[in-house]
């Protein structure tokens, strides 16, 4: 596990794990359409609600085109300085498509300066981590919304683990004792690991501080409680107030430190974190000679 003073250095420049975010950007690619689980707040039309702003689907990707738009975009003279991160979360789940591992490589090997980073909901973390840090991954999300599979299998309509379909507390325990043993794994490997959970009242609220506990324990450096945006099989629920949600943050704040500037960026964001700068990609494409 990294200590304290290495994981600092660790995330300079990171704008999702403390880093200056109003002067760091990242750059997603939207490479991974497929996913393995059905979270009961994800419509599937739309980007992957764990690490995106359901509602905005994103065109996909291959990886051949990908590394084509990270050379444009890193060629602007006004976007490309911001660039210090390179995110595959989405619009599935990308440790479900081999394209992940291909876009990475291919951007390690011609902009080994830009930190790589993934987000999962876990499912095939324990048999892709060695992988990951293989390629050089630099910081890993994985979203945890229960510890005790009876909670998860109120939101996890099921699961698609090795070709066989699990649903309710059959999936949940699959999905819950993957996350963890792919945690405990990417802390003894020294990653950068984030923890998002995505609060949704009346069912996981009590969830919360035991999540912060057993992912502090396994390595993980910050986490980011994010409020359900309720659609789907969840679309009854009512999401966080901003003061419910800042109290469950605050609460848990002793435990592990808490990101709080998170904006449920869509998985082809560009730029600084709420400040999507895809236009201005454009507009320097077209005033080039
Ligand atoms: Fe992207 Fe996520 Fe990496 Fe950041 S976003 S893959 S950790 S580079 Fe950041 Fe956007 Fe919130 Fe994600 S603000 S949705 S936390
Ligand atoms: Fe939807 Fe993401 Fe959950 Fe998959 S992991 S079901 S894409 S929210």
């Amino acid at each position: 596990m990294a200590t304290a003073c290495e994981m600092k250095n660790k995330i300079q420049g990171h704008p999702c794990f403390g880093g200056n975010h109003h002067k760091n950007g990242r750059m997603h690619l939207a490479v991974a359409p497929k996913c393995n689980i059905k979270c009961g707040y994800c419509s599937r039309k739309h980007d992957c609600a764990n690490e995106s702003r359901p509602g905005v689907t994103s065109r996909i990707l291959t990886p051949q085109e990908a590394i084509v738009k990270v050379r444009e975009v890193m060629a602007s003279p006004v976007v490309g300085p911001i660039i210090k991160v390179i995110g595959i979360a989405g619009p599935g789940d990308p440790l479900f498509n081999e394209e992940t591992f291909e876009t990475f490589m291919m951007i390690k090997d011609e902009f080994p300066h830009l930190m790589l980073c993934l987000s999962t909901n876990g499912l095939l973390l324990p048999e892709s981590i060695d992988r990951l840090y293989e390629i050089g991954l630099h910081s890993l999300t994985v979203t945890v919304n229960a510890v005790d599979p009876e909670v998860g299998a109120k939101i996890y309509g099921h699961v698609i683990y090795h070709g066989k379909h699990y649903t309710g507390l059959d999936g949940s325990k699959i999905l819950i004792a993957n996350q963890f043993e792919g945690l405990k794994r990417a802390g003894e490997l020294g990653l950068t690991i984030k923890v998002n959970t995505v609060l949704t009242p009346g069912i996981n609220d009590g969830q919360i501080s035991m999540i912060a506990e057993r992912v502090k324990k396994l390595g993980a450096f910050v986490m980011n409680i994010m409020p359900i945006i309720p659609q789907a099989d969840l679309a009854h629920v009512s999401p966080p107030s901003e003061e419910y949600l800042a109290e469950i943050r605050k609460a848990n704040e002793e435990i592990i430190g808490q990101f709080a500037h998170c904006k449920q960026c869509r998985a082809d964001a560009i730029g600084l974190i709420g400040r999507d700068l895809n236009m201005t990609i454009a507009e320097d494409a077209c005033s080039s000679p």
